[in-house]
């Protein structure tokens, strides 16, 4: 088998990557290790930057999101019971972003490459990576029972934290940054509309709480728990209870509960790997880095670094320019770095981390005013959240 390029990983990043080239006449292949069932049932982000949301127009798979889309113009932060808007639009010069499932985005992509004809191969295993050092790079797997072999030009490593590219890669060539953060997310899904119109986020003294939500009938909560704590000690009934408990009274009380349909515990992370680039292999999204949710970045880093690679793909085969690859991975890491940034320090004001003297906590109360008093500060949140330029 041979194709320009070959893609690891049917996550978003991998599926629009694909997309992108499918439409520029591009040829490529997408191996994924998991079922196509298995990766639409992952709950995961649902915040949409606009480069992301305008990236999925150029894709060709916009029409349903512009239809089913929430566009939301700002969130709120909670502190200890007071309610703190945050007016993006007013704050961004006009910026809002796009209330979207991972899951509609991964759909949405799924179908549109159905229709081109060109299906992932699901279910490869073993898939391995080889000579990307070299001119011919080659991926061999096992699908269907039998070994193949894919020719191709150039690999894109899109498979995620845990996938096979980023740890084919002499750990030598690899400098990693990381920070574990002392607690996870427990998050829950439902068929009730949502406690509010907009996003609240949430830090109280028994640990942080976000309100956000799939669309008008269906609501994503997550609260701060500890980073041992397994989801079979969560009914639905002490999940909600402990929600509540940590909104103010006008959010709580607006809580419609209701049988979860999805319930699970993800940790927080930042970490960066770098480069992004070795030889003819390039990586983008999780495959790469990690941002703890907080900032609702993950989602939306993949879409960049996907941006930045397709330009540069294309330069490649059409003008016969390798500038765009040889800057790939200093442009992506440039917008990841504000990024973790970003997401650090919205991870560091909202939660509730163990300490002993307070330090902590007076200086989140007093980050926390000062971006209710400070104009200057708002503007700093609102133009992080509605995502950098590309
Ligand atoms: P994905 O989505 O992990 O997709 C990678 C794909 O690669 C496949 N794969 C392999 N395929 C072939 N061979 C191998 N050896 C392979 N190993 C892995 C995997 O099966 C998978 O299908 O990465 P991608 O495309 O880079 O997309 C990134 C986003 O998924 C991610 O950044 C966000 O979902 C992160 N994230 C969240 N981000 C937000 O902005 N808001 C959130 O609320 C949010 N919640 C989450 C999250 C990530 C989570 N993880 C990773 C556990 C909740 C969770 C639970
Ligand atoms: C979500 O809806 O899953 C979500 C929204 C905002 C975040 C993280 C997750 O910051």
């Amino acid at each position: 088998m041979r194709t320009q390029v070959a893609i690891i990983g049917a996550g978003p990043a991998g599926l629009l990557l694909g997309q992108l080239l499918s439409r520029a006449g591009i040829d490529n292949v997408i191996l994924e290790r998991r079922s196509a069932s298995y990766v639409l049932s992952r709950i995961r982000a649902g915040v949409l930057e606009q480069g992301m949301v305008d990236l999925l127009h150029e894709a060709g798979v916009g029409e349903r999101l512009d239809r089913e889309g929430l566009v939301h113009d700002g969130f709120a932060l909670a502190f200890r019971g007071a309610l703190h808007r945050v007016d993006l639009k007013e704050l961004s010069g006009g910026k809002t972003v796009t209330i979207y499932g991972q899951t509609e985005v991964t759909h949405d992509l799924i179908d549109a490459r159905q229709a081109l004809g060109r299906p992932a191969i699901y279910e490869a295993e073993d898939v391995t990576l080889h000579d990307f050092n070299g001119a011919s790079p080659r991926v061999t797997f096992r699908a269907n029972g039998r070994t193949e072999e894919l020719h191709c030009d150039f690999i894109a490593g899109c498979d995620g934290y845990h996938g096979v590219s980023r740890r084919s890669v002499p750990t030598d060539a690899l400098h990693v940054f990381e920070r574990v953060y002392p607690f996870g997310w427990l998050g829950l899904l439902v068929d009730r509309p949502p406690a509010a119109h907009e996003l609240v986020y949430a830090n109280h003294e028994r640990g942080f709480a976000l309100c956000s939500m799939r669309s008008a009938g269906r609501s994503r909560y997550y609260i701060q728990v500890p980073l041992a704590e397994r989801v079979e000690n969560w009914s639905d009934d002490a999940f909600f209870d402990e929600l509540r408990r940590r909104l103010p009274a006008a959010v709580g009380d607006a809580v419609m509960t209701g049988p979860s349909l999805e319930k699970s515990i993800a940790p927080l992370r930042s970490f960066v790997a770098e480069p992004m680039r070795f030889g003819r292999l390039f990586l983008a999204g999780d495959a790469a880095h990690i941002v703890p949710p907080t900032g609702a970045k993950g989602l939306n880093l993949a879409a960049s670094d996907v941006r930045y690679l397709f330009d540069a793909l294309r330069e490649h085969y059409r003008d016969r320019s390798d500038a765009g690859l040889d800057a790939y991975s200093a442009r992506a890491l440039a917008r990841v770095w504000k990024a973790e940034r970003f997401s650090w320090w919205m991870t560091n004001l909202l939660h509730r981390f163990p300490e002993k003297d307070g330090f902590g906590q007076r200086i989140q109360q007093a980050e926390f005013d000062y971006l209710t008093q400070s104009r200057a500060a708002g503007i700093t949140i609102a133009e992080n959240y509605v995502g950098l330029p590309y």
